[in-house]
């Protein structure tokens, strides 16, 4: 926490460290009331910094400074300088050492950063800039040390001792404490070291790596979760292996170890040799968590284990260049989920997700490019641009060198800059090398913020048999006020006659068509690509897998998207044809509702919507996406000022004439599929996800019609399932029923029979904070008084706040404010608790333009009350100084 302002830090002022760190030498002792951090520092001058001496200045921050010592000598408080964050040195000579004694407070560490505790066991987060937490040091991710630690506990209540790399020695330590030491053999930056200690037992299996190694694999759990860890387990040896198959990539070290931690800022973290997650990241098995829990797990696993090489052994030179690790581990993750799952509705629920949430930050007060040039706060930067655009520009990247150029630059840059810390152009020269391409204009999706638009526009003439495309890009202005230069935009693309056949496509000037299905470049603001032989009108299917991250408009009538949805050959656009249609319905019933007109919604959705239900060929888990309409968030995203009674009332109204008009197929599909499930013992793989997921999207339709039978059906599978997939969805469909005995009698089972289950209970509060019926905050402030409730514990602050503010827009939006201020004063409570959390939870708060007036002097009221309340933290100060700005 600091009281004077914070202050921006800027790319273009990077330099290189004047020292390096050899060698780091840790010793813990862990103690309930403190611990003492022993830190030996092998240093040498850099020599890429020329000759000379300047001082030395470790990192460091609310550290008890005990000892410090320059060589064998130690020193007096006149030797060094001592502030807030920094221990600054003089060395005398270019290679030295470097001893501290600290003494740190784990045991009332509430941000989860740096050491703390957790329950029972101690447990770290250094990234991004947590050791500074831990000893003085030089914190940043181009001084890369070999780490050797050892740590000192007491025997009975931290058995387990661990920390990266291999065990190479352990023993007692008087008559109740033992100690171990691990050396971790690759050089590494700060923010990957980890430590734990704690009372854990763990799951044991073993991989061998393709080189004929064998890796001893480690799950550990606090005992009663240790039922949980299967799912996890067989997700780390499948992405072990497609890593290999994939990319080439082997494990390294003999020992790959995960500890599930309930208290934790967020997914997982990538510490080598030791990924330190959150439980919910962890924990699966078919009683306690959904498919898509499941497939979470699964996704986590992957992601942090990819890290191992896109992170740990090809590191970041800068925080400005997290994407270089993070973008490309969101793809490398992406394309494995792919594998193991359905590929279409794999990308389908990304691009969904990234065009609700990242397409919004974007508009908004904290847009930046993939690539920031400045930041106050770096923990305020690990978002969906760097994540998800970040991914969607290495998808590009392998859109237009193909999937074997691709793989030969990636190989080249692992080969390449392995054991260093490296830039994103660092990434893109060795594609470009790999390939003899030039990436100068593509490089600009690192550096430029802002969701571009593509504007596309037809022109057929029928005499030539030639059909133009003209493309439009541009780029609304962000708060950089960047340049917005024309970007490099693969368009994949196909062309649809009468009968919905793939035209073959031949563009002017070539000698023959080629392919149904291609990618254009489209690199300049305006530019046409004609096509010939085209005998008929055609109907284009435009950026077929959402191949670049834009908003693309092409003036489609209802019948040509009806038309693609059955048609189109590229199953994501397919979806996206419905998506659009349901815009359309939707918006005209907004527009309606906002006149005061009667609302009148358009059978063609409903006609569309039934052609899909009684195809028993299709892929059911497509089905049941196109089923889904698009959220409330995604509407309110691309409206110019967001309604969000109007919204509310549209969907609302959408849904229920799609479940009266469709009642019979969907309680069709729904009774098949329940028959197949309740015969069926739960299995976490694609098709039964499919099954599950039809037949839950059928009921919570189905639910509206308030028919006696739904309600029955409802609660038979509520009582007999023999997993939360079934279970939790039946019970959000009572919750948001208008059945208030059932719902009260189904909320109190579940809360008794999970009651001991953290992570089931913050499913419990979600489903109920993220209702859109009355009374929404009152609902949320009693069930902050709940046992199971504490703002300390990040999960839960997610289940219930940020369920409640991020996804119930009608109750959060309240006309009265009320919504807002009730965040507000969290956020300020959260700030002194956990700035990274508060930081997060704010966000709902900075899209205040998107509204009305009145909501937007509410919501800027509010953030101006935050910004006035005293010590804020660096993370909250950014965001909401940046918000009013
Ligand atoms: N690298 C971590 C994120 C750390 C966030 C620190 N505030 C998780 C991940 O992306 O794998
Ligand atoms: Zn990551």
């Amino acid at each position: 926490m600091r009281t004077d302002q914070p202050k921006m830090i800027y790319l273009k002022d990077y330099q290189a460290p004047d020292y390096l760190i050899d060698e780091t030498h840790l010793t813990f002792e862990l103690f309930d009331d403190h611990s003492l951090v022993h830190t030996q520092l092998v240093m040498r001058r850099n020599p890429e910094r020329g000759a000379g001496l300047p001082p030395l200045v470790l990192d460091g921050q609310a550290l008890e400074l005990l000892s410090v010592s320059l060589g064998d000598v130690q020193l007096q408080p006149a030797d060094y300088q001592l502030d807030d964050s920094h221990l600054t040195l003089q060395p005398t000579a270019e290679n030295f050492t470097v001893d501290t004694s600290v003494r740190i407070h784990p045991e009332t560490n509430t941000a989860l950063e740096g050491l703390y505790k957790s329950g029972g066991m101690f447990c770290t987060q250094c990234e991004a800039e947590g050791f500074r937490k831990i000893t003085y040091y030089l914190d940043r991710p181009d001084v890369m040390s070999r780490f050797t630690t050892t740590l000192s506990a007491a025997k009975q209540a931290y058995p387990i001792l661990l920390s990266n790399g291999n065990p190479v020695a352990s023993g007692p330590e008087g008559e109740d404490r033992h100690w171990a030491t691990w050396e971790d053999p690759f050089k590494k930056p700060a923010y990957l070291f980890a430590l734990v200690a704690g009372d854990l037992w763990c799951v044991e299996d073993t991989f061998t790596t393709q080189s004929a190694r064998e890796v001893a694999l480690r799950i550990y759990v606090e005992p009663e979760n240790i039922d949980k860890c299967q799912h996890a387990m067989d997700s780390l040896k499948k992405s072990m292996r497609w890593d290999e198959q994939a990319y080439g990539r082997e494990y390294d070290l003999d020992i790959f170890m995960i500890v599930a931690v309930n208290d934790f800022n967020m997914g997982a973290m990538e510490n080598k040799g030791l990924n330190i997650f959150n439980s919910s990241a962890v924990l699966a098995r078919a009683e306690t968590a959904t498919d898509a829990a499941h497939q979470r797990v699964e996704a986590i696993v992957a992601h942090e284990y990819f890290h191992n090489w896109s992170g740990n052994r090809v590191t970041c030179r800068d925080w400005f260049q997290l994407s270089l690790k993070e973008g490309f581990t969101v793809f490398r993750d992406a394309g494995f989920s792919a594998d193991m799952n359905s590929a279409t509705v794999k990308r389908i629920q990304d691009v969904a997700y990234l065009r609700t949430h990242q397409f919004a930050e974007d508009a908004g007060p904290m847009a930046h490019a993939v690539r920031p040039d400045s930041f106050i706060e770096i923990s305020n930067f690990y978002t969906l641009t760097v994540y998800e655009k970040g991914s969607e520009v290495v998808g590009m990247l392998h859109t237009l060198l193909g999937a074997d150029g691709f793989r030969r630059g990636s190989d080249l840059y692992f080969e390449r800059h392995d054991g260093q810390a490296v830039t994103c152009d660092d990434f893109i020269k060795a594609m470009e090398d790999a390939n003899g391409a030039d990436l100068t204009q593509f490089k600009r999706w690192y550096s430029q913020a802002g969701t571009p638009r593509l504007a596309v526009s037809e022109a057929y003439d029928a005499a030539q048999g030639e059909y133009r495309l003209t493309f439009r890009q541009s780029c609304p202005p962000t708060p950089d006020n960047g340049e917005k230069l024309p970007l490099v935009i693969p368009v994949e693309l196909g062309l649809l006659n009468a009968q919905g056949g793939e035209i073959p496509l031949r563009l002017q000037g070539e000698a023959s068509a080629s392919g149904t299905s291609r990618v254009l470049s489209v690199t300049e603001a305006e530019q046409t690509f004609t096509f010939v032989d085209v005998r008929e009108q055609p109907l284009p299917s435009l950026l077929r897998g959402f191949s670049a991250p834009v908003r693309l408009s092409f003036p489609y009538d209802r019948d040509q998207l009806m038309f693609l949805m059955q048609h189109d050959s590229d199953g994501f656009n397919r979806w996206d044809a419905g998506q659009q249609l349901s815009v359309q319905v939707l918006q005209e019933l907004i527009g309606q509702h906002q006149r005061g007109e009667a609302l009148v919604f358009d059978p063609r959705l409903a006609t569309a919507l039934r052609t899909l239900l009684e195809d028993a060929s299709l892929d059911q888990a497509m089905v049941a996406e196109m089923l889904s309409l698009p959220s409330e968030a995604y509407l309110a995203e691309i409206s110019e000022v967001a309604d969000v009674e109007a919204i509310h009332a549209a969907r609302e109204f959408a849904r229920q004439q799609l479940a009266e008009q469709l009642f019979e197929p969907l309680w069709a599909r729904y009774t098949a599929n329940r028959e197949v499930s309740k015969v069926t013992p739960y299995v976490a793989e694609a098709e039964h996800f499919a099954r599950r997921a039809l037949q839950n999207i059928a009921l919570s339709y189905l639910m509206l019609t308030g028919k006696a039978e739904v309600v029955a059906a409802t609660l038979d599978q509520y009582e007999h399932c023999d997993n939360m997939t079934e279970r939790l969805t039946a019970l959000a469909v009572l919750v948001n029923s208008p059945f208030e005995a059932e719902r009260a009698q189904v909320l109190a089972e579940f809360a008794e029979r999970f009651k001991a289950n953290p992570l089931v209970m913050d499913q419990w509060f979600s489903v109920q904070a993220a209702s859109g019926l009355p009374g929404g905050l009152e609902r949320v402030k009693a069930l902050m008084q709940h046992p199971a409730f504490t703002l300390k514990n990040p999960n839960k602050v997610r289940a219930l706040i940020g369920a409640f503010a991020g996804q119930n827009l009608i109750n959060f939006h309240a006309a009265d404010g009320s919504g807002y201020r009730f965040l507000a004063d969290l956020v300020i409570e959260l700030n002194a608790l956990n700035p990274q959390i508060a930081s997060r939870q704010l966000s709902p708060l900075t899209r205040w333009r998107k509204y009305d007036s009145a909501r937007q002097a509410l919501m800027k009221g509010e953030l101006e009350r935050i910004l006035a309340s005293g010590k804020l933290s660096a993370d909250v100060f950014e965001v909401v100084s940046k918000s009013l700005a």
